[in-house]
């Protein structure tokens, strides 16, 4: 079977206040697009759905639309799991519908999958708690979800007072039970993978300056064909062996981000995954940030760049920019999501100042500091009972 793999959606995403959904709606078409001509029959979602716990309706909207026309009737299967952003019980609440559709979306470990009724030439011949078995002519596979679940919200019995990444690991242990020799195997999980890499500071992914603590090594998980990753925003292959990829958010989350895409992939029992490509998103608006030192550098750039192009620009000079000209500039180029401003005059300042200090000893720099606060100058007392403090820090260090 052809698999399509994507994470990250972040639908509802703002950037700088700016709304995205207008792209958003573009890259969903492109995703059922895709799904078409390239003949998908399984589309793996791997979490982060929705930017916010609470999505707004059209954000939502988007999603419904979506999912159902990538199942199509019945000519897929479509999975889906909960990334850290999504709230489990919202994103749940369709799922009773969305089962007679052949979409399947896990939000929690205890989620017990149904069969419903086959008609199409992809069928789901059997489900249970975390996994789906999907059959097409001979082949067969086999699905099983790890939705991202935090740390208080892990119940089950063999792994209560186990670290996170070891429960996350006992879980994906027992939803990878079901994975048989004969049937092509496929993990499906939302989690921070060891050794991963991030682009820039990927300052959306709080979890990742926690470090080790959150993250899980993909050699500990059960084995699988392919294992289709998400949360980390960048499309990478973690892990060879384990054939363990983050697909990549499908959106630029951060100015200068990494390209956009989706993961396809085909893979029989007898063949194991072959033919994995990363496919470009021509949707996607690229983030990119300007720095500029006058208000004509400003025009000039801006007049080539291309109209769909999100742009952070930063002025750096010596005068403030007059509110009229950040409005002319805003209502003649939409690409300019924010104006930001470094005047070269207090870098210098700034500069002058750390250096001015550097030669003063501790006591001028508690009298400066003490004038400053109080706008007296310090009585000599004070300045001594000071300078008595600091020689007793220097004599315990
Ligand atoms: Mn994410």
């Amino acid at each position: 079977m052809k698999y399509l793999h994507v994470s990250d959606l972040h639908l509802g995403l703002k950037t700088d206040g700016r709304d995205r959904l207008e792209e958003q709606r573009a890259i969903m078409a492109e995703l059922v697009t895709i799904c078409q001509t390239q003949a998908v029959d399984v589309v793996l979602l791997a979490g982060d759905i929705f930017q916010n716990s609470v999505p707004s309706a059209e954000a939502e909207d988007l999603f419904v639309t979506t999912i159902e026309r990538l199942a199509g009737k019945q000519e897929r299967v479509v999975c889906v799991i909960a990334g850290n952003h999504d709230d489990p019980e919202r994103l749940r609440a369709i799922l009773p519908l969305a089962m007679k559709h052949n979409i399947f979306i896990c939000t929690n470990l205890e989620e017990v999958f149904q069969v419903t009724p086959q008609t199409g030439r992809v069928q789901v011949t059997d489900a249970g708690k975390g996994y789906i078995t999907i059959k097409k002519d001979d082949d067969v596979a086999v699905i099983g979800f790890l939705p991202y679940v935090s740390d208080t919200r892990m119940h089950a019995l063999p792994v209560q007072g186990l670290p996170y990444d070891e429960k996350v690991v006992a879980y994906a242990q027992m939803v990878g039970a079901h994975f048989k020799k004969d049937a092509f195997s496929c993990l499906l999980a939302h989690l921070y993978a060891r050794n991963a890499r991030t682009f820039g500071e990927n300052a959306n992914e709080q979890d990742n300056r926690i470090g080790e603590l959150l993250s899980v090594d993909v050699q500990d998980l059960p084995r699988a064909d392919y294992i289709a990753l998400g949360h980390i925003h960048t499309y990478q292959c973690v892990h060879r062996r384990s054939h363990a990829y983050y697909s990549g958010s499908c959106i630029e989350m951060q100015y200068n981000d990494s390209k956009k895409g989706v993961v396809l992939f085909e893979g029989t029992a007898k063949t194991g995954v072959k033919n994995v490509q990363f496919l470009p998103l021509q949707s996607v608006y690229p983030l990119k940030t300007l720095v500029v030192r006058s208000y004509e550098e400003a025009v000039q750039i801006l007049q080539n760049e291309p109209a769909q192009t999100l742009i952070e620009l930063t002025f750096v000079q010596d005068k403030p920019l007059s509110s009229s000209m950040i409005k002319e500039l805003k209502n003649t180029f939409q690409q300019i999501v924010t104006i930001r401003l470094e005047l070269l005059r207090l870098q210098r300042e700034n500069s002058e100042e750390i250096s001015y200090r550097k030669q003063m000893t501790s006591e001028e720099l508690f009298q400066a500091f003490y004038t400053k606060i109080r706008g007296v100058e310090p009585k000599p007392e004070l300045v001594e009972m000071f300078a008595a403090l600091m020689e007793g820090t220097d004599e315990a260090n």
